[in-house]
């Protein structure tokens, strides 16, 4: 697809291989045939993305050897290139291994600690090699199921070292915190973009960590996506973002970008458009979930909704008449402006 260029911001898209996925769910089993990875490349190609989001073992097994590691990831930027997609980051997966059950770089084993950094500097030779210097941090295992379990001092003094080992690996690497507040752990550390941003100051390079929001993970700490990333554009540190949609405080749905609250997607895509984003090579990535009951060959439609649904809401926010708005808030007469929102959703 090419390029939306709204306001100063100029949009293209992302989306992770497991965004089309065979509808396991923590109840039930897969309902639908996995598709091959040629294939979820090439739905991802049709629908119009421009870049693909990577854990490192969706590059290659996590624990392969080095040499046969660079030949994986070789072929892999050989086929991207090919179909004219980039690589936009690459994220340890490091919620899944055995290895990281107590967590990766909080975890109370020094031995799993120390898996968890050094597979993680394996996978910024992966991202690298692979044309990205992006690497997400989503901490899916770094935190607490009940508080005496981890001692916070010694978890945020190592949550540090990790990030410094990490941006001393390579010092062209920047390091996107992708932040949620639970799930899977009851309490994660550093629950939203300001926390690790306060945390990524004192590392010794601040200027290579930034974030990746998750509008979903904004709404289950109970902020508002879009205010979420006007703060991280203003410090100049909104690297990326998982647009997806939640119906309330429930576990992380990932739903289609715009499917539940049209208002609150309006106003991401008007405070993106509004921050410039998407001018330093910041994708706009989804990060959603087919519904269990879809059959294989509709199983990736929430993907192209959820672009869909983006693109209308470009168009709203083209025809936002900033006047209006602008006296609307100088007159202080807020009722009026939200029914100016409301109609334009509706189309009035
Ligand atoms: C889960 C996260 C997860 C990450 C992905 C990239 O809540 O949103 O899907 O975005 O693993 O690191
Ligand atoms: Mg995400």
């Amino acid at each position: 697809m090419s390029v939306i260029k709204l306001g100063k911001a100029q949009f293209r898209f992302s989306v992770g291989p497991w965004n089309l996925h065979p509808g396991a769910d923590p109840f039930g089993p897969t309902v639908r045939e996995e598709f091959s990875w040629e294939k979820k490349l090439q739905i991802f190609k049709e629908i119009g993305f421009d870049a693909i989001q990577f854990h490192d073992d969706d590059v290659c097994p996590a624990d392969l050897n080095p040499a046969e590691t660079s030949a994986r990831v070789k072929a892999m930027r050989k086929q991207l290139k090919d179909l004219g997609l980039a690589a936009e980051f690459v994220a340890p997966r490091l919620w899944e291994h055995p290895n990281t059950i107590d967590g990766g770089w909080t975890a109370n084993d020094a031995t799993m600690r120390k898996y968890a950094t050094d597979r993680s500097k394996r996978c910024i030779d992966i991202a690298l090699e692979l044309g990205t210097k992006k690497i997400v941090l989503w901490p899916a295992r770094e935190g607490t199921y009940i508080r005496e379990a981890k001692d916070p001092f010694e978890s945020y003094k190592r949550y540090r070292d990790y990030l410094n080992a990490l941006l001393n690996h390579d010092a062209s690497i920047q390091i996107l915190g992708e932040m949620k507040p639970n799930e899977p752990m009851d309490a994660m550390y550093m629950p939203s973009p300001g926390h690790f941003l306060a945390m990524g100051a004192t590392t010794v390079d601040p200027k290579r960590v930034g974030v990746l929001i998750e509008s979903a993970h904004s709404m289950l700490l109970g902020v508002d996506p879009s205010e979420d990333f006007a703060l991280c554009m203003a410090l100049g540190k909104l690297w990326g973002v998982h647009l997806n949609d939640q119906d309330g405080l429930k576990y992380d749905q990932d739903k289609s970008f715009g499917a539940v609250n049209l208002r609150r997607a309006f106003n991401q895509v008007w405070v993106l458009a509004r921050g410039g984003f998407g001018t330093k090579g910041e994708y706009v990535g989804l990060d959603v979930k087919a519904m269990r009951t879809q059959k294989q060959d509709v199983s990736m439609r929430h993907l192209a909704n959820s672009l869909q649904i983006f693109k209308d809401l470009c168009e709203k926010v083209e025809r936002v008449d900033e006047a209006k708005v602008a006296g609307f808030r100088s007159s202080r007469d807020y009722e009026a402006l939200e029914l100016y929102v409301v109609q334009l959703l509706l189309g009035k």
